[in-house]
C-alpha cells in the first residue's frame, strides 16, 4: 500500500524525527528524562501517526532499521542534555526479535558516550509472546550493557502480574487509561493505581504514570505514591531543538 511504499524512503529522504516529551520527578516537578516519539512528515501526505504507521513497520520488518536510526539519534541528542536527564526509546516485541539488537544499543551508547544508565528502552508484554529463550537472552545482555528496562503501557492487553517477575525491570509505565476518570466519583482507577504501585514497590521499581493531564489528577497520583509523571498536565512531546533551548535559558 501507499503508506508501506513512502515509508520504505523514509529514513533515506529524512522524513523522520524524534520528539521528546519529559517525565518529571513527582516531588518536585523537575525533568528525571525524556520519552523518544517517532514522527514522520511525508511531503505529499503531511504528517502521519505512530499508531499509523509503527504497526505497519513492524509487519513489514522496516522497524528494524527505523528501531536502529531512532536508538542513535535518541543518544545522540541525550548527549547534549544534562547528565541526570534520561532517555527513554520505545521497542517493539518485533525488534525485540531482531539478531544483534543488544549490539546496535551497545554501538550507539559508545558513539554517544552517555552513561548507559541513563537510557532506558521501553517494552510491552508483547515481548513474551514470542520466542523465550531469545528475549532472555536479550534481557541479560541489555542489563550487562547497564541499560534500564521499563514495562510500558501496563495494566492493558492481559497484564499478567507474572510479567513482572519475568524479567529485571527497573520501572513499570501505568498505562493512561488508568488516570482517565480516576478523578471520578467512585472511579475504581485510584484503586488500581495505588496496587500497582504497591506490587512495583515490593519488587524494587519504579513507576511512571502517564497521561497526567489534570492538576486533580496529578494530586491524585502524587497521594498514591508514584516516582515519576508523564502527561500534557507538564509537557507535550517537544523538538530537540526546543530542549536545548529551554536549556539555554536556564528554564
Ligand atoms: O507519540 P504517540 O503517542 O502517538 O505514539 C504512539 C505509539 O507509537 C506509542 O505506543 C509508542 O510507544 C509508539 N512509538 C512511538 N515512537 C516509537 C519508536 O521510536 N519505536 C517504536 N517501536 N514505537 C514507537
Ligand atoms: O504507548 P506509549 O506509552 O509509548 O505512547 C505514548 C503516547 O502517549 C505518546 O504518543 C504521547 O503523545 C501520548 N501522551 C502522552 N501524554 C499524554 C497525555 O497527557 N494525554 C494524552 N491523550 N496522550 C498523551
Ligand atoms: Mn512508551
Ligand atoms: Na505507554
Amino acid at each position: 500500500n501507499d503508506i508501506e511504499e513512502a515509508l520504505r524512503d523514509a529514513l533515506q529522504n529524512e522524513e523522520l524525527s524524534l520528539h521528546y516529551q519529559p517525565f518529571v520527578h513527582q516531588e518536585n516537578g523537575k525533568v528525571a528524562g525524556y520519552e523518544a516519539l517517532m514522527r514522520w512528515q511525508h511531503p505529499k501526505m503531511g504528517w502521519i501517526e505512530p499508531s499509523k504507521f509503527i504497526p505497519i513497520a513492524e509487519e513489514t520488518n522496516l522497524i528494524t532499521s527505523l528501531g536502529e536510526w531512532a536508538i542513535r539519534q535518541a543518544c545522540r541528542d541525550a548527549a547534549k542534555w544534562p547528565n541526570d536527564v534520561s532517555v527513554a526509546i520505545n521497542v517493539s516485541a518485533a525488534q525485540f526479535q531482531q539478531e544483534g539488537l543488544a549490539a546496535i544499543i551497545g554501538g550507539a551508547l559508545a558513539a554517544s558516550a552517555i552513561d548507559p544508565a541513563r537510557l532506558e528502552m521501553e517494552i510491552t508484554e508483547s515481548v513474551f509472546i514470542s520466542d523465550m529463550e531469545r528475549t532472555d537472552k536479550l534481557f541479560r545482555d541489555l542489563k550487562k550493557l547497564g541499560v534500564r528496562l521499563s514495562l510500558d503501557d501496563f495494566g492493558t492487553g492481559f497484564s499478567s502480574l507474572s510479567y513482572l517477575g519475568r524479567a529485571p525491570f527497573d520501572k513499570v509505565k501505568i498505562d493512561r487509561s488508568f488516570v482517565v476518570g480516576s478523578t471520578e466519583e467512585g472511579s475504581r482507577n485510584p484503586a488500581i493505581i495505588s496496587a500497582i504501585v504497591s506490587v512495583a514497590g515490593a519488587l524494587g521499581m519504579r513507576t511512571t504514570v502517564e497521561g497526567v493531564e489534570a492538576l486533580d489528577e496529578l494530586a491524585l497520583v502524587r497521594e498514591k505514591g508514584v516516582d515519576y509523571i508523564q502527561g500534557y498536565l507538564f509537557s507535550k512531546p517537544l523538538t530537540q531543538d526546543k530542549i536545548l533551548e529551554k536549556q539555554g535559558s536556564g528554564e
